[in-house]
């Protein structure tokens, strides 16, 4: 019989999905395990090859731990508001809610094509008003508490998406979606006070297995630092007070400098003889970026104020006061005591302006440049910190500023609080009403969902204003707190909103009376295992962290961590189709020919196609004609080859190039599977010479799967179908251990063999193998020996037996006895459990 993988697929398809084999049920009698993918985002564009590697890898684990007697949840759904579903509909004139029902549509025949153990019951969709009722909801709590405020904020303006974007959608200057640039604008906006939460998000990431990397990216973004604060006398009188992580450079601080939006600028106008200046160099910084503004590599820019002085607490030294834009208005103070000496901004500054530079901690070379890898080092020209650590010179200036009232030891957060509105259509309408009298006012929570209306001019203001803001039926209302006229809020909720909380909503998709119940909750929660994107794990996962504490902290959910585990995945990249390996031979050579070297050749490409040239791979991209469909993929190999090779095709967390030779392997190696069925030998249990490999590979599998190194328990499941083979075929227990060993990895093969095989049920359901830790190990090798490189016999051998051992046995074997006879033995080598050879002469 052939292997029909089509009618294969299809049919066990149609089969999980009618006998809902995967649904996934509160059962107090199991061990519960809930395995979480990263739901997608519906785009047009249709499922990519990307996606199967995430939702496989944790499929392989969800379908082991079924296997395993786990009460497994695995489930999926859609992360369906954004702006492009919004930008899609803007240009084809269609409602958004239909581009998101199509994309829905595809994508989930897509996935279900791949037969991903989903509960689809469970399935969620972001924009559906029962599940947004529920983000607006936790919405209305975080206001209630008071971590939802509005604020006059300069926020970030894309000029192309016309939409303010929170600081962490804002990648080098420019928009994170559209690449457009971005500027500063005032608006108000609707702001979430995660900042609350920093200490918390950086310390319970302590109790948590989550890979190193993510680890270090939350705690980067939140950028905690200890420091002090220092007050600085102005000659104005004023006080000046500036955050430092190095308080102990203080008798090195040569002068200090503002960030441009200073607020005390203000109040020194008639003191400054070079206001103009002032001002002009204030405009210029408002129309850079803090990217721009605090790149190292820029050339330093600033004014000096004419007129006011400072004076250094510790020395009495009186310094000039500069603005630069290389001090943001934004973070510490907005004022800084700049120490040349020691920190590369402040040198490279001094240089421009030709301040002095005073040496305090010694060890580098500040002629040179600026000496700031100095924890180790001693305190010099310091008053009374001279010859003291850097470490104790830290505690004892904290503790002399916080005695004379000068200052005191601060933490200090590079997090931000959460912009949270957003000037568009497709989103969750924030559930607040303004009225002139009351001001703002929550929608009372009987009222949600607050629909978002059908229009169809999605286009936003000239302004920036939503959409929403044209639609006076919408907008005009009452007060809920004073029945008059009042106005909705025309935001919408950033596309973080509805993924903050999904994980909640699987656990209990249907509840009218709460995001989830407290009963599923306490049985699901929390996620054990979470997989999802690299480009995921700082803003996604510090949103969800922070709601998830919330909601904790109100009473809703019993932990304050929302996943036990996070890992990510590499990329899957392509070829890079103008890279001159990729070129067919013919066309390499020609082109060689035509310029007269490789390096000339490869010099070509670059001219001709750009920088990219050079790497052979890159991301899949439309423009590059690269990309691999997954639908093409399935209907020429199946399914269970494209999951086979997305497993196999490197380490989990690399990044990996789609392979067409390699994917071909791994239909073969199902196909041997098949032909396998087909070679069915009498008996029962293992025969003896396949005992070590059955068991070894039983826990080789296991391991694997575990810590996501399927690749290599694909690589262990093709040894022992080739020493199946080698021994003429599988007895039938042989087989249907291979066949629960595999399924994980190629579920439909494998249900259909199963059934062949007479065995019971669904092989879903079947009992995953168990192997006997003794018998994992071979006692004997095989030991090949060689007189002068040719093979005289092959020895059984205990397993290491020590080289004396193997030498003697070696010699007292007749042939090579036979073969020594006369000769001088000159050398001996011995490859342990390999191979022995004697050198001799004569
Ligand atoms: C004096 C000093 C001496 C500093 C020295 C560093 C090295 P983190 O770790 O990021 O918290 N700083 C403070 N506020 C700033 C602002 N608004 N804009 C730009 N820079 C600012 O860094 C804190 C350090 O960055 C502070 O410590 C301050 O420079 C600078 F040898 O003070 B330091
Ligand atoms: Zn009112």
């Amino acid at each position: 019989m052939k292997y029909d993988f089509k009618a294969i697929e299809h049919k066990w398809q149609k089969v999980w999905a009618d006998e809902k084999t995967f649904a996934a049920q509160i059962d107090h009698t199991k061990p519960k395990f809930y395995a979480l993918v990263e739901f997608p985002y519906p785009s047009a564009a249709g499922l990519h090859v990307g996606h199967p590697r995430s939702y496989t890898a944790l499929d392989i684990v969800a379908r082991k731990k079924r296997m395993a007697g786990y009460n497994v949840l695995y489930p999926m759904g859609w992360d369906a508001f954004g702006l492009p579903t919004e930008n899609y509909a803007l240009k084809n004139h269609i409602n958004p809610e239909i581009v998101t029902r199509n994309n829905v549509a595809r994508f989930k025949s897509q996935l279900q094509a791949l037969g991903l153990s989903f509960d689809w019951d469970r399935e969620v969709n972001t924009t559906d008003p029962a599940y947004y009722k529920w983000t607006q909801w936790i919405f209305l709590q975080l206001y209630k508490h008071g971590l939802a405020y509005k604020k006059e904020m300069n926020v970030n303006w894309c000029t192309s998406c016309k939409v303010v974007l929170a600081n962490e959608e804002v990648v080098n200057g420019c928009c994170e979606r559209c690449g457009g640039e971005v500027v500063h604008k005032v608006k108000s906006q609707w702001m979430l006070k995660i900042t609350a939460y920093a200490d918390r998000l950086i310390d319970d990431l302590d109790g948590l297995d989550f890979i190193d990397r993510v680890v270090t990216q939350q705690k980067n973004w939140i950028g905690r630092s200890h420091g002090a604060e220092v007050t600085f006398k102005a000659t104005t009188g004023d006080d000046l007070v500036v955050y430092t992580t190095r308080p102990d450079t203080l008798f090195g601080a040569t002068y200090m400098v503002l960030a441009p939006e200073h607020p005390i600028l203000k109040d020194w106008e008639d003191r400054l003889e070079n206001l103009a200046e002032v001002r002009a160099y204030q405009e210029a910084a408002a129309r850079k970026s803090d990217f721009e503004r605090t790149e190292l590599a820029k050339e330093k820019t600033g004014v000096k104020l004419e007129g006011v002085r400072a004076v250094n607490p510790v020395n009495g030294a009186e310094i000039p006061i500069f603005l630069s834009d290389y001090v943001l208005a934004s973070y510490g103070t907005g004022a800084i005591m700049a120490v040349p000496a020691h920190d590369t901004r402040d040198y490279e500054f001094a240089k421009v302006f030709g301040l002095p530079i005073v040496e305090v901690v010694a060890g580098g070379d500040v002629e040179k440049e600026a000496y700031t890898d100095c924890a180790a080092g001693v305190m010099v020209n310091s008053g009374f910190l001279t010859g003291m650590t850097v470490e104790e010179a830290k505690k004892a200036i904290t503790q002399w500023l916080e005695q004379e009232g000068k200052g005191h030891a601060q933490v200090n957060f590079k997090l931000r609080d959460w912009v949270f509105s957003r000037q568009r259509y497709w989103g969750e309408p924030i559930p607040m009403v303004h009225c002139e009298a009351c001001g703002w006012q929550p929608l009372p929570e009987s009222e949600l969902p607050l629909v978002l209306p059908e229009i169809t001019d999605f286009e936003p203001g000239p302004d920036g204003e939503s959409p929403l803001a044209r639609h006076a039926e919408w907008v005009n209302t009452t007060c809920p707190c004073c029945g008059g006229p009042a106005k909705r809020e025309t935001d919408t909720m950033p596309q973080w909103a509805g993924s903050s909380w999904y994980f909640l909503r699987y656990m209990d998709p249907h509840c009218d009376t709460a995001p989830v119940s407290r009963e599923a909750v306490e049985y699901w929660g929390p996620v054990d295992w979470y997989n999802g994107g690299m480009e995921h794990t700082t803003l996604h996962l510090l949103y969800s962290r922070f709601w998830h504490k919330f909601l904790y902290d109100i009473g809703l959910v019993p932990t304050a961590e929302p996943y036990k585990k996070r890992t990510s995945h590499g990329m899957i990249l392509g070829l890079n189709p103008h890279a001159f390996e990729n070129l067919p031979a013919a066309q390499q050579k020609k082109l060689v020919d035509e310029t007269g070297s490789e390096k000339a050749a490869r010099a070509a490409l670059v001219e001709k196609y750009g920088e990219m040239a050079e790497h052979p791979v890159v991301k899949m991209s439309k423009s590059l004609g690269n990309v691999i469909n997954p639908d093409d993929v399935i209907a020429e190999y199946g399914a269970d080859t494209l999951r086979l090779y997305e497993m196999f095709i490197g380490d989990f967390e690399k990044a990996a190039p789609w392979s067409t030779q390699s994917i071909k392997g791994c239909k073969r190696f199902l196909e041997r599977v098949w032909g396998l069925s087909e070679m069915l030998l009498p008996g029962e249990g293992y025969r003896p010479e396949l005992e070590t490999a059955m068991h070894r590979t039983i826990k080789k599998v296991g391991e694997d799967i575990d810590v996501l190194k399927n690749n290599t328990a694909i690589a262990a499941l093709m040894s022992l179908v080739n020493e199946l083979y080698a021994a003429g075929g599988a007895t039938r227990d042989e087989f249907a251990d291979l066949l629960l060993l595999l399924n994980p990895f190629a579920p439909h093969i494998t249900e259909e063999l199963w059934q062949l095989m007479g065995g019971e049920g669904q092989i879903a359901h079947a009992r995953w193998p168990e192997y006997d830790e003794a018998k994992c190990t071979e006692s004997t090798v095989e030991v090949l020996v060689q007189v002068n490189g040719k093979p005289k016999a092959r020895l059984s051998l205990p397993v290491d037996a020590p080289k004396e051992e193997a030498l003697a046995a070696a010699k007292a074997d007749p042939a090579v006895a036979a073969a020594l006879e006369g000769k001088t033995l000159v050398k001996e080598i011995a490859v342990p459990n390999k191979l022995i050879n004697l050198v001799v002469k004569g």
